[in-house]
């Protein structure tokens, strides 16, 4: 769909105004949000990175790209949240330590969010603490989300420690994948966020 198109390019060059009004407009028009996010926005993080990959652009194309997503995520957010239902269940979420991307960390939490569980969000750099405060705070799953080969290993001293309280943990991530949540002994891994709400569903007994 050429909106759709356009959103993509406006969060590619960084034009956050431009995707507020385009995205505002997809979700006045009736687009799903689901939609607007798989078909134009995830895109154009991907198309970044992979211009990132190839010295075409560089981290401040990079971060003026995730800025713009972030004005068009925070559009997205309330429609997808409108569940209305009481919560199914309560995680916490976080970026592990070292690691400062949340795009995707805060899409997962947003699809959560929108499938009618509540979501603390601990943001980015966690270390076992902050997954901590997340539990104090009721949480009884940690969400662990890595984008960097440097961060990831981070992941299996999370799951290690959480393990001997019984509080489980899953994982995702780019750079994450499931062979290596079987070999830390991750309760589950998920490619992406509709995934992560159907590993949810599972690891919670919410479905069938
Ligand atoms: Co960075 N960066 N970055 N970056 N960045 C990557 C990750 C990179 C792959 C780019 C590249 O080289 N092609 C590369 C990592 C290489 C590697 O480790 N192998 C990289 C690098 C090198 C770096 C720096 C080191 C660059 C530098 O400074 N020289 C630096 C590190 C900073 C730090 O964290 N300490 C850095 C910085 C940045 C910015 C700040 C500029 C910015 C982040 C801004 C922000 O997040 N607020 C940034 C960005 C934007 C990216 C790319 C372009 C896009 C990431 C993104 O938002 N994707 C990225 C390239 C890429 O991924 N193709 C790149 C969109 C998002 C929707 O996808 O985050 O994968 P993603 O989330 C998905 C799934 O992974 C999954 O669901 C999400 C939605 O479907 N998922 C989960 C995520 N968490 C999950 C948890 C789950 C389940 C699923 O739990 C169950």
């Amino acid at each position: 769909m050429a909106e759709l198109q356009k959103i993509k390019e406006a969060i590619m060059g960084g034009k956050r105004e431009e995707v507020s009004r385009l995205v505002q407009a997809a979700l006045t028009a009736g687009d799903s949000p689901v939609e607007i996010l798989e078909g134009g926005m995830i895109p154009a993080m991907r198309e970044i990175g992979d211009k990132f990959s190839r010295n075409e652009v560089y981290v401040p194309q990079m971060l003026i790209a995730a800025r713009a997503m972030q004005a068009g995520l925070a559009l997205v957010e309330p429609v997808l949240a409108q569940t209305g239902h009481q919560p199914l269940g309560k995680l916490c979420i976080g970026t592990v330590k070292g690691d400062l991307h949340d795009i995707g960390k805060n899409l997962v939490a947003i699809m959560l969010k929108g499938a009618g569980y509540e979501v603390v969000d601990l943001g980015v750099n966690c270390d076992i603490n902050k997954y901590e405060e997340g539990i104090k705070q009721g949480a009884n799953v940690v969400v662990c989300s890595a984008l960097l080969t440097t961060t990831m290993p981070y992941m299996k001293d999370v799951v290690e420690h959480f393990k001997s309280k019984g509080v489980k943990v899953i994982i995702g991530g780019a750079p994450v994948t499931q062979n290596y949540a079987d070999q830390i002994g991750a309760d589950g891994y998920s490619e992406d966020a509709n995934g992560a709400v159907k590993l949810v569903d599972r690891l919670l007994g919410k479905t069938a």
